[in-house]
């Protein structure tokens, strides 16, 4: 990553205050690029404007353009009254949710309003935010579109809007607490404490990194402010359908951070994988096969469902840890050995403890079903432990 200091220079003058922001009162404006050459110096000249004479600022760009992005940055800072710095990344790991968190890693300030580089987000309400959250002793600021006073009027056809939409009802579905009070979770302008943050503890996927700061970094408090979304400057919008499964795999990597989640999860898949392991017995039987074979064949139906679903829903991030014919090996494995361990399970259950049939079964399910997962997760995905290796001169 090379990192250059476009424009070095103070942060201007503390005194003037007119948004009433007590402490020190300044702020990084964190900008994303992704080739936005024909943008970056209207949005620094929007910055110039709105921004300084109100609140002392520095603008941090993290770009993976391909294009001359970063010296257009470098033209337009020498007329700005702040620091500019670009970060480029010769690798864009995370997307745009990875640039961010390098951008709030590289900020010096108590507040980082992060926000578009193709002035869809207004720079003037970057002062607003960061004195709301002051005010208001909040963490997290966020600019709504869904907010009185607000709207989206840039999101290009009815296709974008509906997709915006649906998106930010799938995440409120989802963590109905922890975005509880954040109207538009998908909005990619906000302000926030660099003391809320730990960088490192951030997984970013693509776009949403909102969702990812609100579900992960758990600011105590949230507040929020309308702006009114505006149409692109200039270029075109780097958001496509890619993004979107991106978007559903961030969720599902949030959603099952936590392992009763990642049981739920486990248990949900499990029962999808009746369907085909059914179709598949009633194939077998229906030409000929014994039920016994045919049970044990068709029980394999079900396991590489689950196998599939597991691996790309559940368990994506920790793949890497074995080559995909150990996991699939020890996958089938774990499962054929459930319904071996059932049985004389539940003899014992009866047997043993005196249990009827019927509860007995119930009971070995449930425990076949824990173990299954503990296994899963402990023999499938868990990293291996590595001896030491011997460093090579
Ligand atoms: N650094 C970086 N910025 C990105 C990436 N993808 C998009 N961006 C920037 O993120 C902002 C929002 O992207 P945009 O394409 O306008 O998305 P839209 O507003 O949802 O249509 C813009 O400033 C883009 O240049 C990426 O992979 N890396
Ligand atoms: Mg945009």
């Amino acid at each position: 990553m090379s990192q250059e200091h476009a424009v070095p220079g103070g942060l201007g003058d503390p005194a003037l205050d007119p948004v009433g922001v007590a402490e020190p009162g300044a702020v990084t404006i964190v900008v994303p690029t992704f080739n936005e050459s024909a943008n970056v110096a209207a949005l620094l000249r929007q910055i110039t404007e709105s921004v300084p004479s109100r609140l002392p600022c520095e603008v941090v760009f993290v770009d993976d353009s391909t294009d001359d992005t970063p010296e257009a940055i470098r033209r337009a800072a020498q007329d700005c009254p702040f620091p500019v710095t670009v970060l480029h990344r010769e690798e864009p790991a995370g997307g745009l949710g990875g640039a961010v968190v390098e951008g709030i890693r590289a900020a010096t300030s108590d507040w980082v309003v992060v926000m578009d580089g193709d002035c869809q987000h207004p720079p003037a309400l970057v002062p607003e935010l960061v004195a709301t959250g002051e005010r208001t002793n909040a963490g997290l600021v966020v600019a709504s579109r869904y907010l009185e006073g607000g709207s989206r009027a840039g999101l290009a056809g009815g296709y974008r809007v509906a997709v915006s939409r649906g998106a930010t009802w799938l995440a409120k579905a989802l963590f109905p607490r922890r975005l509880h009070g954040i109207s538009d979770p998908m909005s990619g302008f906000f302000a926030i404490r660099r003391s809320t943050v730990t960088a490192d503890e951030l997984k970013p996927l693509g776009y949403k990194i909102l969702l990812e700061l609100a579900v992960r970094a758990r600011p105590r408090m949230v507040a929020e402010v309308p702006f009114v979304f505006r149409e692109r400057f200039a270029g075109e919008s780097k958001s496509t359908a890619r993004e979107g499964l991106r978007f559903l795999r961030h969720l599902t990597g949030l959603r099952t951070e936590a392992p009763p989640a990642r049981m739920v999860v486990f248990g949900l898949i499990g029962l999808t994988g009746f369907l085909p392991n059914l179709a598949a017995l009633w194939a077998l039987t229906g030409a000929g096969v014994h039920y016994l074979p045919a049970e044990i064949a068709a029980n394999q139906f079900g396991v590489a469902w689950n196998f599939l679903l597991i691996e790309t829903l559940l368990f994506r991030e920790r793949r890497r840890h074995r080559h995909w014919a150990d996991r699939t090996a020890r996958f089938a494995l774990l499962a054929n050995a459930d319904l071996v361990v059932r049985l004389p399970l539940i003899a014992l259950l009866v047997g043993r403890f005196g249990m009827t049939a019927v509860p007995a079964t119930a009971l070995a399910l449930a425990i076949t079903f824990v173990l299954r997962f503990v296994g899963t997760e402990a023999l499938v995905y868990l990293p291996r432990r590595r001896r030491p290796r011997r460093s090579t001169p």
